[in-house]
């Protein structure tokens, strides 16, 4: 089963968004096996956006997603990385379709709300960057066979 690393940014917790953001990806069916609230440290921010390291928003990234706590949550599911980034809505939120988190709720791309690994591989170190093994609970959901087939 895929997972993927959401992480519900400073923007959406400092608005109360946590649990209408957190809704949404349960009522896809996604399953939670992991979720914290944390304040995300310069070294680890600088790891997950790595790939935007030569970008000019990279220091506004960093700061951003530094700047006051975030939840971090792992998701599993079949096609959760697909799944999950559908929801989300397309980076630019004036180019999200409504009904996705950014396409209802976000209006600049800097303040974008939610982050959602994009690759198979990426959800799998991503979700190993933030939570440590202990962290991460297998559990049998008692819907799962109502949504997986
Ligand atoms: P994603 O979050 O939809 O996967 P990425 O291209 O991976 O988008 O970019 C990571 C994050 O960097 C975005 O969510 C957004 O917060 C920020 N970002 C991306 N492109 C720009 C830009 O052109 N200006 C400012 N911030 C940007
Ligand atoms: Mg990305």
């Amino acid at each position: 089963m895929e997972r993927t690393l959401i992480i519900i940014k400073p923007d959406a917790v400092q608005r109360g968004l946590t649990g209408e953001i957190l809704r949404r990806f349960e009522a896809r069916g996604l399953r939670i096996i992991g979720m914290k609230f944390i304040q995300v440290s310069r070294e680890l921010a600088e790891k997950h956006y790595e790939v935007h390291k030569e970008r000019p928003f990279f220091a506004s990234l960093v700061n951003y997603i530094i700047s006051s706590p975030v939840v971090v949550i792992a998701l599993e599911g079949t096609n959760a990385i697909a799944a999950a980034r559908k929801t989300i809505g397309s980076t630019k939120p004036q180019e999200a379709e409504a009904g996705t988190i950014r396409g209802d709720l976000a209006l600049e791309i800097g303040r974008n709300l939610v982050h959602g690994s994009d690759s198979v591989e990426n959800g799998q170190i991503e979700v190993a960057n933030f939570f440590s093994a202990a962290e991460l609970v297998s559990w049998p959901r008692a819907t799962d066979p109502w949504i997986f087939e």
